[in-house]
């Protein structure tokens, strides 16, 4: 394939833009290369700007469950538009929304718009210390929850030794307040709380974690959590920014059972425009301003555009497509499994209704160790074989592959006919530079 014009563009960008890009995984860093600028999408297809055509299961990280130029959503977006952009002040289509995430997250009863996954989280964070007075907050190795400061943290040197900013700009004072713990260990959580617990204001977990690449949650581990906290006072966070709305209607809190205290949302709930909410108790959530004295803001917060957008993909999202959506996620991880089997590549396959990711190692992967002992190299030569076969992953060994409704019959065959070919062709058992 060709990708001078993204390679001039990459040039270009980087006068005028850091690393040439506005978030730094689209720098291809993770897989090395150039990276790859795109001109347009439809369905579950997008084409770069030298014309190449490539099945997508990036989505723009999420947002795109419906595919690229979803019908509905760009309707409903061009009749808004014609309305006006915004106004700063309360708009009907706020409310329509929000009462589409009341009426769908059993966990939610009241529900606060913003503009990113990064900017609920941090509102959670506040929200949570607000409410019990606390400093603390748990979080779990792998898991990612956006670039506040509080959530930059990592895991300090023994396993109970409190955080240490792993960004410059995190200052020492905010890092020390969040532990780091390994996910999908119940003992490590309970040794927490036996230490901590009447310190800590919050534990916030990825219920299905998907910044480690797809690591669903073991039995009993989300149930831990909820006894835990709530037998010690604090409150427990979903960060569904990913599984909301993907892995089902209720996302995990609603496939799991468990029902968390505070719940972030994004990429789906924007239908591919910038939104991010905070839903969860009313007793809680009314401790935001202007209720009470928690305070949040936001100036494009619930704008009736984003709002449009959101409405119209929610809309669209009934048990019928859930049920396909989970039917194809299937078919292309059992096809990678058979695929990696026929020619002897070591690969473990995590999967969800709406998401999978592969790991190139033999065994399972239930934590960021497991994630970690995977081969990182023979990802990356995955990724680039593939793209040049026309089926564009993500530029990261340790993200999900995201599948939308738009994935039909014709783009698994294809898929799985590049990964048969990918596995049969490339030096798998040589440690090739590629
Ligand atoms: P944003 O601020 O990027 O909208 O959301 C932050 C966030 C919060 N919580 C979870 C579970 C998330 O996955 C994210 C952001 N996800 C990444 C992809 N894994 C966004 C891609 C990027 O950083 O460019």
């Amino acid at each position: 394939m060709n990708h001078d014009k993204s390679a001039s563009l990459i040039a270009r960008a980087e006068r005028s833009i850091p690393g040439g890009v506005n978030s730094p995984v689209r720098a291809f860093k993770g897989v090395g290369g150039t990276p790859v600028f795109f001109a347009s999408g439809r369905g579950a297809w997008i084409t770069d700007v030298d014309g190449n055509r490539y099945i997508d299961y990036v989505g723009s990280w999420g947002p795109m469950l419906q595919g690229h130029a979803f019908p509905a959503v760009i309707e409903a977006v061009r009749a808004r538009a014609q309305r006006g952009l915004g106004f700063g002040a309360p708009s009907e289509i706020e409310v329509e929304l929000a009462e589409a995430v009341v009426e769908r997250f059993p966990a939610i009863e009241k529900v606060r718009m913003v503009n990113s996954g990064t900017e609920a989280t941090m509102t959670a964070i506040r929200l949570a210390r607000g409410h019990t007075g606390r400093d603390m907050i748990v979080k779990f190795k792998g898991c990612y929850h956006g670039h506040s400061d509080a959530l930059l943290a990592e895991a300090g040197s023994g396993l109970l030794t409190l955080g240490l900013p792993n960004s410059p700009g995190v200052p020492e004072d905010t890092a020390k307040h969040t532990l780091t713990l390994p996910f999908n260990d119940p003992d490590a959580i309970s040794a927490a709380f036996e230490r901590y617990d009447e310190h800590i204001a919050a534990v916030i977990v990825e219920p299905v974690a998907g910044n480690m690449g797809c690591v669903p949650p073991r039995a009993g581990f989300l149930e831990a959590l909820r006894t835990l906290t709530s037998d010690a006072g604090s409150i427990l966070i979903f960060d569904e920014v990913i599984t909301g709305f993907r892995i089902g209607s209720a996302g995990a809190q609603g496939t799991y059972g468990v029902l968390p205290d505070l719940t972030t949302l994004g990429k789906v709930i924007g239908g591919g425009l910038p939104v991010g909410a905070i839903g969860g108790k009313a007793e809680i959530m009314d401790r935001l301003a202007p209720v009470g004295p928690v305070y949040q803001a936001g100036t494009l917060s619930g704008n009736p555009l984003a709002m449009t957008a959101g409405l119209a993909m929610l809309e669209s999202l009934d048990a019928a497509f859930y049920e396909s959506l989970a039917s194809t996620t299937h078919r292309l991880a059992d096809g990678m499994t058979e695929a990696a089997e026929t020619h002897r590549v070591p690969l473990a396959v995590n999967r969800t209704c709406g998401m999978f990711s592969l790991f190139f190692k033999d065994g399972t992967v239930r934590n960021y160790d497991d994630v970690a002992a995977a081969d990182v190299d023979r990802y990356r030569r995955f990724f680039h074989a593939m793209l040049e076969q026309g089926v564009y992953f993500a530029p990261s060994a340790f993200e999900t592959a995201f599948v939308s409704g738009a994935h039909g019959d014709n783009e698994v065959v294809r898929t799985l006919e590049a990964a048969d070919r990918v596995f049969a062709d490339l030096p798998w058992n040589k440690s090739a530079t590629r």
